[in-house]
């Protein structure tokens, strides 16, 4: 579709006004929000993951691809969210320590609070105590966000420091990102490991109820 290519490209090229006029086109044509997400961003933002890969494009480059990014889910935020769904939960999320990437963070986020849960984002690199600290002021539900390899094993300080601190009963931590996977969740000891935002809200739910 001409439209999900434009919107690909204004992403590839970083250009935030771009992204944030055919995402208002896309809504205005009918198409889903959640198209327009995966289609169009998501699908941008691997791209542009790649060409840093292949090193065509660099740091600065990212960056504007990753404001284009945020502009446009400001604008898709409102039909993305999910109504209806009751929950009791107070999701303390963050990227773990070292790790600045926070777009799939806030994504996450955002949906969970479209669902009705009670969000306290600690914001990008944030150390063990704050997890703690959040835990001590309510949240039963710890998320934790990593896209670095090298920062991914911050997760697992982050919970053996939660069980050295008497809290590990007391919240629910699940984990998410792009190197992370199920069977690291396991090892380093956490209740859930979600691919994506919507599995994300599935992931809290769940739970929440075991
Ligand atoms: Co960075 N970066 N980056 N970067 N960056 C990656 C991650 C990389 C894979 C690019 C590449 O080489 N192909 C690579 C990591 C390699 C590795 O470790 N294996 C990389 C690198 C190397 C770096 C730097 C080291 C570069 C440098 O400085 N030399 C540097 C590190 C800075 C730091 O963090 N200390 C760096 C910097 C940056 C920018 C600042 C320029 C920018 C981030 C801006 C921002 O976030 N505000 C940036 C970007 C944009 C990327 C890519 C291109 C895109 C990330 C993104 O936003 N994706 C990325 C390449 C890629 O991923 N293909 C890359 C879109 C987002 C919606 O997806 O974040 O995966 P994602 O979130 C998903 C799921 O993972 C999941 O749900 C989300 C929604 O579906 N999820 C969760 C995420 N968190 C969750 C938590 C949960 C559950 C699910 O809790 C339960």
């Amino acid at each position: 579709m001409a439209l999900l290519d434009e919107l690909r490209a204004a992403m590839v090229d970083g250009q935030s006004k771009q992204a944030v006029a055919k995402v208002n086109e896309g809504l205005d044509e009918g198409i889903d929000a959640g198209t327009l997400l995966r289609e169009g961003l998501i699908a941008g933002m691997a791209e542009v993951g790649q060409l840093y890969e292949d090193g065509e494009i660099f740091v600065p480059e990212m960056l504007v691809a990753a404001r284009a990014m945020t502009a446009a889910l400001a604008v898709l935020k409102p039909h993305l969210v999910e109504e209806g769904v009751e929950s009791s939960g107070k999701v303390a999320i963050g990227t773990t320590q070292g790790d600045l990437h926070d777009i799939g963070k806030n994504l996450v986020a955002m949906m969970l609070e479209g669902s009705g849960y009670e969000i306290v984002d600690l914001g990008v690199d944030v150390p063990a105590e704050k997890f703690i600290q959040a835990i001590r002021e309510g949240a039963n539900v710890v998320a934790m966000s990593a896209l670095l390899t090298t920062t991914m094993t911050n997760m697992q300080t982050a919970i053996e420091a939660i069980k050295e601190a008497g809290l590990r009963e007391q919240a629910r931590i699940i984990i998410g990102g792009a190197p992370i996977t199920k069977a690291y969740a396991d090892e380093i000891g956490a209740d859930g490991y979600a691919e994506d935002a919507s599995s994300a809200v599935r992931l809290v739910k769940e739970v929440l109820a075991a």
